[in-house]
């Protein structure tokens, strides 16, 4: 079946696309005039819009052979690469949806996310899926696990292998474009974590709305975002919108946490664009030979997102690295950026202002708008790219989706200019190096230590100026202040987590503020 999507360029609503829709287009309309430019470079593996076409096709036609149906989901649990990037592809070009699991999280985290989602396959590198092999027997939907690397146990399948032999050629699904076509998962209040599908409309939609029309990425640009492809913000930045417009993408395997890690990698293949969380640009403005010792004149600009950016971070990038930040707010929910500063019109400090395909407004506790410059009130927005819903989550689903109206859990004041200035969550949530933090699931881990009795965890700022999780404890009675019990619950912590969910702080108290019911007020503790 010939599908005409064609690469259409310059929408502004999903009805602009074709209904037949696949976002594989995002990579093959590339093929018929750049099939020998570079799509992706990385240390471990190049390769040109044509070869990861190719890869993709392979991919696509191994899942059809091993099952997959319509909306199957296939997990993907690996670093960045090419392989995850044909992965993801592939699993689109078939009709299936792409679940890119965050590969910080523990084994636990990831089974549970498996099995929240009713996963099919895994494609997993050999290393991430070492610890987890064990667990998958209680996962009854997964029928095929996919390794990437050389160790392959039994009834497993080794990715080159398995895509070997697959036809070079391939039809794509022929998917509509309200169809499923990614999954990610978001972390909760209470820590659950909730999945958010997004349609293969929402791809393409956002790579035009921000990418195309706010950023001005063209084809001359080279992306490269330290934030990873798992995260919407770096699936979009990273990959989806460099392609849109015909630019190559930088990967790199390695953890961004590393500084110097993304700094050689910007002066190794010297991307025009550079995505990273404010955590980031905080760390390399840490290093005293930060532009001596590394070549960053290939960027052009640099965007923000994950947590606000403050203003001070903003201007000590600009006054050592001559470059602007671009600070936009996204969310999972919406896919991407759905307010945000624009190059040559920066508020530093702010969130900047709308754009085309998004409406938001500013709401007082009771739903009524406020319309008066500085007040404070919680966010909404309205826009084609939002989520219908959490995966089997109805009644959180009701709290954030009302209707067209998606509910942000942020509070927001606007200027008089226009200009929008977080001013924090309206939840107890955390965003640390621009990834949740629950402090219920961080106080779960402390409560497990014998020497807890009560816990509360809130943010607190570090020297940055960026938010970090804080432990207010309550020990045990008769249990003494050992001197290193602090570090002691540091790495309790650390041991049952995700690394970045730990405390860097621990004071110790003799009681916690609570309510007259005896909930703990965190909201008293912040500071
Ligand atoms: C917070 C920000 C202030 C805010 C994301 C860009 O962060 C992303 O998605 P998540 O679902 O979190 C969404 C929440 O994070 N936030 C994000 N960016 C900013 N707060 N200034 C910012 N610039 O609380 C928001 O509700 O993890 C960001 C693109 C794609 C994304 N998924």
């Amino acid at each position: 079946m010939k599908l005409d999507w064609a690469g259409v360029r310059g929408i502004s609503r999903a009805a602009d696309l074709p209904q037949t829709y696949n976002a594989v287009d995002i990579l093959e309309r590339n093929l018929p005039a750049r099939a020998h430019e570079p799509a992706l470079l990385s240390l471990e593996r190049s390769c040109t819009f044509g070869e990861i076409g190719a890869e993709v096709n392979r991919v696509a036609n191994a899942l059809q052979r091993f099952g997959l149906h319509r909306a199957d989901v296939v997990a993907i649990l690996a670093p960045d690469s090419v392989e995850w990037v044909s992965a993801f592809f592939g699993t689109i070009k078939a009709g299936g949806v792409a679940l890119g699991m965050n590969t910080l999280l523990t084994p636990q985290d990831h089974l549970r996310q498996l099995g929240d989602s009713q996963a099919r396959f895994l494609i997993a590198s050999a290393t991430l899926l070492e610890p987890l092999r064990a667990l998958l027997g209680a996962c009854e939907t997964l029928a095929h696990v996919v390794v990437l690397g050389a160790d392959v146990h039994a009834g497993e399948l080794a990715f080159a292998r398995w895509i070997a032999d697959e036809p070079v050629s391939c039809a794509a699904a022929p998917t509509r474009r309200d169809d499923p076509c990614t999954l990610n998962y978001s972390s909760g209040t209470t820590g659950e974590p909730k999945g958010i599908l997004h349609a293969h409309k929402d791809l393409p939609l956002c790579a035009e709305l921000w990418g195309v029309n706010v950023l001005g990425l063209r084809a001359e640009d080279r992306t490269f975002s330290a934030a990873r492809l798992f995260f919407t913000f770096g699936t979009g930045g990273g990959l989806v919108f460099s392609w849109y417009v015909g630019a190559s993408a930088v990967l790199m395997s390695q953890s961004p946490r590393v500084v110097t890690n993304v700094l050689e990698a910007v002066q190794r293949f010297r991307p025009t664009i550079l995505y990273n969380a404010p955590t980031g640009y905080a760390m390399a403005l840490a290093l005293p030979d930060l532009c001596t010792r590394h070549d960053l004149s290939s960027l052009r600009l640099c965007v923000s997102a994950g947590e606000s950016l403050p203003a001070a971070l903003w201007h000590a990038w600009k006054q050592r690295t001559g470059l602007d930040i671009l600070d936009g707010i996204g969310s999972t929910e919406n896919w991407h950026i759905f307010l945000s500063n624009r190059p040559g019109d920066i508020r530093p400090g702010s969130s900047g202002k709308p754009f085309d395909g998004y409406e938001l407004e500013l709401v007082d506790d009771e739903g009524r708008e406020l319309h008066e410059p500085g007040v404070v009130g919680n966010l909404w927005v309205k826009g084609e790219t939002a989520a219908r819903s959490y995966l089997r989550r109805p009644e959180q689903s009701a709290h954030t989706f009302r209707g067209e109206w998606l509910v942000t859990g942020d509070k927001y004041a606007r200027d008089a200019d226009g200009y929008y200035w977080h001013a924090g969550r309206s939840d107890d949530m955390l965003k640390v190096g621009g990834i949740w933090v629950s402090p219920v699931e961080v106080e779960g881990a402390l409560m497990a230590h014998e020497a807890v009795l009560e816990c509360a965890v809130v943010g607190s700022l570090d020297e940055a100026g960026l938010v970090k999780p804080k432990a207010f404890v309550v020990r045990k009675p008769g249990r003494a202040l050992g001197h290193d019990l602090a570090a002691e619950l540091i790495a309790h912590c650390r041991a049952r987590m995700a690394e970045y969910k730990r405390p860097r702080w621990i004071e110790f108290v003799d009681e916690l503020p609570k309510t007259a019911t005896g909930k703990i007020q965190r909201f008293r503790l912040r500071g």
